[in-house]
C-alpha cells in the first residue's frame, strides 16, 4: 500500500450528516444496511467521484435516494466502492453489505467471540462493516438498529441512547439507539451477547442524571464493582478539575474475552478487554486494582478529549491520545501519591519510548507519513505526547494552561482539530510565541542535556550551564533546539532550597532553555550548593551532568524533590551498572560502593511510613535503563551478571534490615487494595527479591512461605514471580500450584504464563515453547499472546537475546503465524526489535537475520511488512 502524508491533506469532497444502520445479526452472514444522508462538502472537490472505504466487504446491493445502482454506475471491490456521478446536492445512499463476524479474527469491526458480538472501530474497522467515508473528519449523527436472537444476544447495545425495543418473529429481538452528538466511523460501537450487567447511577454537576453499567460475563458481576467506583471517581473529577460534565443519560463498559488492546473509548459505550475491568480481592493484584481505575478513567476522559473534539486525520492522534494519558495520569496523581505516580510513569517512558526514540521505530509525536496507522498507536504518541503537554503547564504556568484548555474545549467542541489549532489556545492565554513549542511535535529522538556546574566561591556565584542536542532519527539527519524547560534548585549544605537571583532578581525555577546553550550565573550564594536538575522531570530528556556521586547521594537524602531524591540515587546506582557491566565484560572484579546499599537501606528503615515511595527507592535501575544507558555494543547478559551481583550484595549487606522489613510488613487485616497498603505490599516484595537474590536460600524459603500463606493475589503473584528467577525446587512446587488453584481462570493463567516467560533462567524458551501446546494457552486471544510470547520478547532481556538467536528466531516466527489471523497483534510482537541495531554485533546479526527471514516472508500483511521493513532500514 502506497504512504499517507500528512502534507497530503484534503478536506473530504463529500459530507455524511446522518447515518442510520440496520444490523441484522447471525455468526457468518450478518446483514449490515447503512443509510447515509449525504451532501457535497463545499470546502471539498465540486466534480469528484464518491469512493467510498471498504476491507474485506461484500456488497449486496446499492441505492441512491431509493433507487437502485445500476453495475455500469458504480465500481466495486472488497475494499473500495465508487460511484463516479453522484448527485450534486444532498442524497441519500444506501449500501446493504454481509459480513462473516465468527470468520474475522483479526478483531477489527465486528467479530464474534465467546458467542458474543462486539466491535473494534478504531483506526480503521468501521470499513470492514459498511462502505464508508472512513475518516475522522467526517462526522454524524447515529441511529442504530441491532437485531438478533433471544436467547443468544438478550443483551443488545450501541452509542447514544437507547430509543426503541421490540419483539420479532422467530424469537428475535431488537433494539434501537440513538446518538444525538455527530462523531466519527471509529467511535462507533455495538454489542450483542449474553451478559451480566451491574448497574448504578451519577448525576452531573448540571443535574443530568446518569444510568452506569458494566457488562461483564455472567457469574462475574462482583467482580464489577471496581471499575463501577472508577467511573463514579472519573466522572466526578472530570467536573472538578477540568469542568468537563458528562452528555448523555447513560454510560456503558462492556468487558470482553477477546480484544486487541486495552480499551476503546466508543461514545457511551466503552469496549473494554476484561483485564482492565474484572477484578476482585481473590482474582486481583494491586497493579490491577491501579490499572483498572486508570484506564477506566483514561476512557472515559476521552468523552472529552478525543470524542467531543477529535483528531482531523490519524496524523494528529496525539492530540487524543496524548492529552487523554496526560488526564488521566493527573486523575491518579490527585487520587494517589503524586510523586510515586510520577516516578514510575517516567521509569515506563524511558523504557518504552526512550527506547523507540533511540532505534529504527524513532517517529515524531506526530508523524509525518504512515503506511498503517495501527503501528502509530505509540510510546511516543502517547507516553511523549503526554510528557509535551505536561512541559507545556509547566512552562506557561497552571493559570494559562487551565485557561487554554477552557478555551480548546469552548472553541472546538463538535469539531475535529489539528496540533495546531489545539496548540494556539495555549499561545494566547498564555501570550507566548508557541513556533519553537511546536517542535516537540514534528521532531523525533530524544533530546540530551549535558549540565556542568561551577561555585565561585569570592564572588558568590553559582553557575549551571547547559547545552542540548539530539541525534539524528529515521528521516530526519539534522535537528534543531527545542523548548526546553528546565526546573531547577540549588540545595543548600543544610538541605534547604538557596533563594534563586540571577541579574539581581529573583529567579527560577523554571528556565527556557530554547538554544544549543543555556548559562545561567546564580548571585548571592553563600556557599557550594548542589543543583538539583529537572526537577519531577521537567522535560522528556536524557540528563547527564557532572554531578559526583557524592552531590548525588546527598541529593538522595536531603533534595526537597522527592522526585530527584529517588532519581538521584538512580544515577549512581546506573553509573555503576555500567561500569560493573564493562568490569564483567572484561573479566574484571567488580567495584565496590558500599554508599548504594547504605542509601538502599534507609528504604527499609524502621520508621519509613511512605512505603510505596520506599519501595520506589529501593528498586534498581532495571537492564533495559542500563542497556539504554551503554546504548551500543549491548550485552544483555553481562548487564544481568552486573545487576545480579548488585543485587547479591545489597542482600549481603542489609540481609537484617530486609529481614526486619518483611516481617514488619506482614499482612494483618483482610485485604484492601488502597495505596497505602498497596505500598506496603510493595515495599515487602522489594525485601523480599532482595533477600532471594542468586537464589539465596532463606530468601527462597521466604518467598516459598509467603507463597503459601498469601491471604490476597498481590502476596501470591508476587512471591511466585521472586521465585521464578531461580531454579529451585520451591519454584516449581509453587508453579504446579498456581496452575492447579486457578487453572480455569484465563486472566490467572496469563500472570502465570508472563511470569514464566520472563524468567532469566536458561530453560525459559523451552518452557515457552511448552506452554503454547497447554490446553489453557489460546493463538486466538491476544492476552494469551501477550502474557507469554509478548512477555518473552519485551520482559526478558537475557533469553529473548539469547546468543544462539533462538529468542528473535521464536518471536518472529509467532508473529509470522499470526500475520495473516492478528495482523496487529503480529505487529505489536515485534516491538521487542525496538532496540536491535544496539546489541554487540553476534547478538544484532542473529535478530537481523530473524528480521529479514520475516521480511522475506510471503504475503505479508501491511501491519508486519511495515514494522519489519522500518527496523530494517
Ligand atoms: N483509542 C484506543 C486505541 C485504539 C487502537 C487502535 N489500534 C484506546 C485508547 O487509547 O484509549
Ligand atoms: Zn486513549
Amino acid at each position: 500500500p502506497r504512504p499517507v502524508r500528512l502534507a497530503d491533506y484534503r478536506p473530504s469532497d463529500f459530507l455524511i450528516d446522518e447515518v442510520h444502520l440496520d444490523f441484522d445479526l447471525e455468526p457468518s452472514a450478518t446483514r449490515v444496511t447503512a443509510t447515509l444522508k449525504m451532501r457535497p462538502n463545499p470546502a471539498g472537490d465540486a466534480g469528484a467521484a464518491l469512493s467510498l472505504d471498504g476491507d474485506e466487504l461484500k456488497l449486496i446491493s446499492a441505492a441512491i435516494d431509493g433507487a437502485p445502482l445500476a453495475a455500469d454506475e458504480l465500481d466495486v471491490s472488497p475494499s473500495n466502492l465508487r460511484i463516479a456521478n453522484p448527485p450534486r446536492g444532498p442524497f441519500e445512499l444506501t449500501i446493504v453489505t454481509e459480513i462473516d463476524p465468527a470468520a474475522n479474527t483479526r478483531l477489527m469491526g465486528l467479530y464474534r467471540s465467546n458467542a458474543s458480538y462486539t466491535t473494534q472501530c478504531e483506526a480503521e474497522g468501521f470499513r470492514r462493516i459498511t462502505y464508508f467515508l472512513d475518516r475522522p473528519d467526517v462526522l454524524a449523527v447515529y441511529t442504530t438498529r441491532v437485531a438478533g436472537p433471544k436467547d443468544e444476544t438478550p443483551v443488545l447495545l450501541s452509542n447514544g441512547n437507547l430509543v426503541e425495543q421490540g419483539e420479532l418473529d422467530g424469537g428475535r429481538h431488537f433494539a434501537v439507539w440513538h446518538d444525538p452528538h455527530p462523531k466519527p466511523s471509529y467511535l462507533f460501537a455495538l454489542v450483542a451477547g449474553d451478559l451480566g450487567v451491574v448497574e448504578d447511577s451519577f448525576t452531573t454537576v448540571g443535574g443530568r442524571g446518569v444510568a452506569l453499567k458494566v457488562f461483564v460475563e455472567h457469574g462475574k458481576e462482583d467482580r464489577a464493582l471496581h471499575a463501577m467506583e472508577s467511573i463514579k471517581a472519573s466522572m466526578k473529577w472530570d467536573e472538578e478539575v477540568f469542568g468537563r460534565e458528562y452528555d448523555l443519560d447513560v454510560f456503558m463498559v462492556v468487558a470482553v474475552s477477546h480484544f486487541n488492546m486495552g480499551a476503546m473509548e466508543n461514545k457511551g459505550l466503552n469496549v473494554f478487554n476484561d483485564k482492565y475491568v474484572l477484578a476482585s480481592p481473590e482474582t486481583a493484584t494491586d497493579g490491577d486494582y491501579a490499572n483498572i481505575e486508570a484506564i477506566i478513567a483514561h476512557e472515559y476522559f476521552h468523552n472529552w478529549t478525543g470524542n467531543r473534539i477529535t483528531c482531523r486525520d490519524w496524523f494528529q492522534l496525539c492530540l487524543k491520545e496524548g492529552l487523554t494519558v496526560f488526564r488521566d495520569q493527573e486523575f491518579t496523581s490527585d487520587r494517589r501519591s503524586r510523586p510515586v505516580k510520577r516516578i514510575s510513569d517516567v521509569r515506563n517512558l524511558r523504557a518504552l519510548q526512550f527506547a523507540e526514540d533511540a532505534g529504527p521505530l524513532a517517529h515524531p509525536v506526530r508523524p509525518q507519513i504512515y503506511h498503517e496507522i495501527n503501528n502509530f498507536y505509540t510510546p511516543t504518541v502517547y507516553e511523549k505526547g503526554a510528557e509535551v503537554i505536561r512541559m507545556l503547564k509547566v512552562w506557561i504556568g497552571d493559570d494559562a494552561f487551565r485557561a487554554g484548555m477552557d478555551l480548546y474545549f469552548d472553541r472546538h467542541d463538535g469539531e475535529a482539530c489539528t496540533i495546531e489549532q489545539f496548540v494556539a489556545c495555549f499561545a494566547e492565554t498564555s501570550g507566548r510565541d508557541l513556533t519553537q513549542w511546536m517542535r516537540w511535535y514534528g521532531q523525533a529522538g530524544t533530546p540530551e542535556v549535558i549540565a556542568r556546574t561551577a561555585y565561585d566561591a569570592s564572588a558568590r556565584t553559582f553557575t549551571v550551564e547547559a547545552t542540548q542536542k539530539t541525534r539524528p532519527t529515521p528521516g530526519q539527519p539534522t535537528k534543531q533546539p527545542v523548548v526546553i524547560p528546565l526546573v531547577l534548585g540549588l540545595v543548600g549544605p543544610d538541605g534547604a532550597d538557596v533563594d534563586l537571583k540571577v541579574g539581581g532578581e529573583k529567579a527560577g525555577p523554571v528556565f527556557t532553555f530554547d538554544r544549543e546553550t543555556l548559562r545561567v550565573v546564580f548571585e548571592d550564594v553563600a556557599e557550594r550548593p548542589v543543583a538539583s536538575l529537572f526537577r519531577n522531570f521537567s522535560a522528556p530528556v536524557k540528563l547527564s551532568s557532572d554531578l559526583t556521586n557524592d552531590d548525588l547521594l546527598f541529593l538522595a537524602a536531603r533534595d526537597s524533590d522527592p522526585f530527584n531524591r529517588w532519581q538521584a540515587l538512580q544515577t549512581v546506582a546506573l553509573r555503576h551498572l555500567v561500569q560493573s557491566t564493562d568490569a564483567v565484560r572484561e573479566g574484571r572484579s567488580i567495584a565496590e560502593e558500599p554508599r548504594i546499599a547504605e542509601a538502599v537501606g534507609r528504604a527499609f528503615a524502621p520508621d519509613e511510613t511512605d512505603c510505596a515511595y520506599a519501595a520506589q527507592v529501593a528498586s534498581l535501575p532495571s537492564e533495559g535503563d542500563v542497556a539504554r544507558e551503554i546504548g551500543e555494543n549491548v550485552d544483555p547478559e553481562a548487564i544481568h551478571r552486573a545487576r545480579s551481583e548488585l543485587k547479591g550484595r545489597l542482600r549481603d549487606s542489609l540481609g537484617d534490615a530486609l529481614e526486619a522489613a518483611f516481617e514488619r510488613l506482614a499482612e494483618t487485616g483482610p485485604y484492601s487494595p488502597d495505596p497505602a497498603s498497596a505500598g506496603r505490599r510493595a515495599l515487602k516484595v522489594a525485601a523480599l527479591d532482595l533477600l532471594a537474590a542468586g537464589g539465596a536460600r532463606t530468601g527462597v524459603e521466604r518467598a516459598h512461605g509467603l507463597y503459601i500463606s498469601a491471604g490476597n493475589m498481590t502476596d501470591r503473584v508476587m512471591s511466585l514471580q521472586v521465585l521464578s528467577l531461580s531454579a529451585t525446587p520451591e519454584r516449581e512446587e509453587a508453579l504446579a500450584d498456581f496452575a492447579q488453584r486457578y487453572g480455569d481462570d484465563p486472566l490467572l493463567m496469563d500472570k502465570w504464563f508472563l511470569i514464566q516467560a520472563s524468567s532469566p533462567l536458561p530453560d525459559t524458551l523451552d518452557r515457552v515453547e511448552a506452554l503454547m501446546a497447554a490446553p489453557t494457552f489460546d493463538m486466538k486471544n491476544p492476552n494469551r499472546v501477550r502474557s507469554l510470547i509478548g512477555a518473552f520478547g519485551a520482559a526478558n532481556p537475557t533469553q529473548f537475546n539469547r546468543p544462539d538467536g533462538r529468542g528473535y528466531a521464536f518471536v518472529a516466527g509467532v508473529a509470522a503465524e499470526l500475520n495473516t489471523s492478528n495482523p496487529q497483534v503480529a505487529a505489536r510482537l515485534l516491538g521487542s526489535f525496538r532496540t536491535w541495531r544496539a546489541l554487540e554485533p553476534t547478538r544484532r546479526a542473529k535478530a537481523e537475520h530473524a528480521l529479514r527471514a520475516l521480511a522475506s516472508t510471503a504475503d505479508l500483511s501491511p501491519d508486519v511488512a511495515d514494522i519489519v521493513r522500518r527496523a530494517l532500514a
